[in-house]
């Protein structure tokens, strides 16, 4: 575990300090091939079916942390914060029969879970938090994955200054993990903007930033290599594990 540990975020951390390196490496297949390596080893030593230990009210943290991407400010977030997120619509397709489109109410509706879990930054600081939601396997189950769906992917709405957006991806094993939610509330009230708003994937069972914040489509594929540059996610596009089990 701790050997585990130490391959994860020993690697990420040092991306962090030299993101020029972080750049170079990005291009080099054996760096990948590597990376790749560990990856393979975390998910067999770990495996996916662990449960992240759960907190009590009295380890949260009611300043939770907020960090990554500046919170979108373009017209679309703006007009969703000035009308309380009433016409925003979370849209799952891709490989699947039965298509959506969900407002926040509509989530409220389903049936919802609390888990009081600890967010792990590769960056090296941890915050535990309340976090309320819609059990994301409810959602993909909702969808009706096809027989070649393998991965499901986030779509964001915020952007880096390269105009680049934030996504993420997860299996679809990983994506029906009983605590891998897609969380509307924090430490008791609605998401804010900072934290995500209106809906942030929650899974506490990796490292945080495939947490990803301010979802606006969740898209069912059979591979991710053709999204982006390739590697399942905004930071694994620049060298950070796709596995980032915890
Ligand atoms: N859309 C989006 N999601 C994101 C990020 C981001 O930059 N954009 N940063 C990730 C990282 S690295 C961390 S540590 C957490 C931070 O979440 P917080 O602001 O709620 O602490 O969000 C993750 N999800
Ligand atoms: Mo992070």
């Amino acid at each position: 575990m701790n050997r585990r540990l130490f391959i994860a975020t020993g690697i990420s951390s040092a991306l962090t300090a030299c993101s020029p390196i972080g750049t170079a490496l990005n291009d080099n297949a054996g760096f990948h091939h590597f990376l790749g390596a560990a990856q393979s080893l975390n998910h067999a030593v770990i495996g996916t079916r662990g449960l992240a230990r759960e907190y009590s009210e009295r380890d949260i943290d009611w300043n939770f942390r907020v960090n990554g991407l500046p919170t979108p400010t373009d017209a679309t977030y703006e007009q969703y914060v000035a009308d309380h997120f009433r016409s925003y619509r979370l849209v799952v397709d891709g490989a699947v029969e039965r298509r959506g489109a969900y407002t926040l109410d509509a989530l409220r509706a389903m049936p919802q879970v609390t888990e009081i879990t600890r967010h792990d930054c590769v960056e090296g600081w941890s915050a535990i938090g309340k976090w309320s939601g819609v059990r994301l396997g409810d959602v993909i189950d909702a969808a009706r994955p096809r027989a070649d769906a393998r991965y499901v992917v986030f779509h964001c709405m915020d952007r880096d200054d390269q105009g680049t957006p934030y996504y993420e991806s997860l299996d679809l094993h990983e994506a029906h993990h009983p605590q891998t939610i897609l969380s509307l509330r924090l430490n008791n009230a609605d998401l804010d903007p900072d934290h995500g708003a209106p809906v942030r994937l929650r899974v506490p069972t990796q490292l945080g930033y495939k947490s990803a914040k301010w979802v606006k489509r969740i898209e069912v594929v059979g591979s991710y290599a053709n999204l982006y540059s390739g590697h399942g996610g905004y930071w694994e596009d620049q060298g950070y594990e796709w596995y980032a089990g915890i």
